[in-house]
């Protein structure tokens, strides 16, 4: 059958259909989608209380509407990417129950007893088993499908597997190209645009730089990645870490995913200054933040390093130096991938709610322009940073 747009009744019908579910009674389903692109619809059953997500992409993008058409062949990507991490990181990811590429839709575990990690960050909230669980994540689907692990061959084949045109493209454009000139897709606060008109737009070296890091992204087919691995696309709880929405998955540097994360969690570290909380509470929840970031980051260097170690089959892997060079290129890329994220979000389209949550629109252009200022530091000195402590000391100095 073609596709066809799942509503709640629709959703319900469609997994009993499919014997996800045995009888619709009792049977209840919300859409609950409050991403940027697709349908997500919970499908419970009232007396078990077993539940599903099903996940659906729309023919457009659903934050702009029809206006913008979107392949619905993302859902084929993120089943694909599904698949491989249910096999190499099955405790981090959710399972996946039922793939339909004609129907553009998959469906999987409900995690919804956990709670998205971008709204726990912005209410405090603290998550001890984060930097274990997505390290191991990052450490084992960045390796495991690179050239160090697999075979040239099947390394080729999943590059084909992945070819992800358009949602490559659109991180081409919102991420490494339009926060760079007045771009129509900009979503620009107005207390922050004479900042842009006067200072940001005019810093051609920053650009110049950032477009390295684009033609990186374009052309670095290293590892597996998922493409967005931000705050919104991980569901975290006291001891489970879950990373979904893969939709964005190709094969391309590896670095990308781990200055992803990072940056975020920079955005919601800075985002404390323009709001009115207690100073103690703060800098309490400041402190955690950048162990936070610390310890995934040398978690997942350790991690990555044991993978190689044990499993690189590729004989080139040994060469004398080798690792220790990839990993020296890998962490500097990393930076110049997390000054990237943290300037897009500021006046790109689609931004963190940790920023835009600040009401009062000239607090909130503070934040922004120290955001602005702390991605160009990280891209530009990104080959002087010896580790990670160097970074998270410079935005601890920035950042009363
Ligand atoms: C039009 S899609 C906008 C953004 O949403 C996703 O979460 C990605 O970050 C993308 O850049
Ligand atoms: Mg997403």
């Amino acid at each position: 059958m073609g596709y066809y747009q799942m509503n709640e009744k629709l959703a319900i019908e469609y997994l009993v259909e499919h014997g996800v579910f045995d009888s619709a009674t009792g049977l209840t389903a919300k859409e609950v989608g409050d991403g940027n692109l697709n349908l997500v619809f919970i499908v419970k059953d009232e007396a078990t209380e077993n539940s599903v997500v099903l996940k659906q992409a729309l023919p457009y993008v659903r934050v702009v509407g029809e206006s913008w058409p979107l392949s619905i062949e993302r859902t084929i990507v993120e089943a694909n990417a599904l698949e491989i991490y249910n096999n190499l990181t099955p405790n981090y990811v959710p399972k996946l129950i039922h793939r339909n590429d004609q129907l553009s839709l998959i469906v999987m575990e409900d995690l919804s007893h956990l709670e998205l990690m971008r709204y726990g960050m912005i209410k405090m909230q603290k998550y001890p088993s984060f930097p274990e669980h997505a390290s191991t994540f990052l450490a084992d689907t960045l390796f495991y499908t690179s050239d160090m692990y697999l075979s040239s061959e099947e390394k080729k084949k999943l590059v084909a597997k992945f070819i992800n045109i358009e949602l490559c493209k659109i991180t081409e454009d919102l991420i490494f190209t339009d926060p760079y000139h007045d771009a129509d897709t900009n979503n620009i606060n107005p207390r922050l645009r004479p900042y842009l008109e006067e200072v940001f737009w005019k810093k051609t070296d920053l650009w110049r730089e950032v477009s390295k890091l684009k033609y990186k992204f374009m052309t670095e087919a290293q590892s597996l990645i998922h493409g967005d691995l931000h705050t919104g696309s991980i569901f975290a709880g006291e001891n489970e870490t879950k990373i979904f929405d893969a939709e964005f998955a190709f094969m391309g540097p590896a670095a990308f995913d781990v200055g992803k994360i990072i940056g975020n969690i920079f955005i919601n570290y800075i985002s404390w200054s323009g709001k009115d909380e207690d100073p103690e509470r703060i800098k309490d929840y400041r402190s955690y933040l950048l162990e936070t970031v610390i310890r995934l980051h040398r978690f997942f260097e350790r991690k990555f390093i044991e993978n190689w170690k044990k499993d690189a089959l590729n004989i080139s892997a040994r060469a004398e130096g080798y690792r220790d060079d990839f990993m020296n290129n890998l962490f500097t890329d990393t930076i110049g991938f997390c000054g990237a994220v943290m300037i897009r979000r500021t006046h790109g389209l689609a931004q963190n709610l940790d920023v835009t949550g600040i009401e009062d629109l000239q607090k909130r252009r503070d934040v922004q322009v120290k955001l602005l200022e702390l991605g160009e530091k990280l891209i530009m000195n990104r080959h002087s940073f010896n580790n990670l402590e160097e970074v998270t000391n410079l935005i601890k100095e920035n950042i009363e």
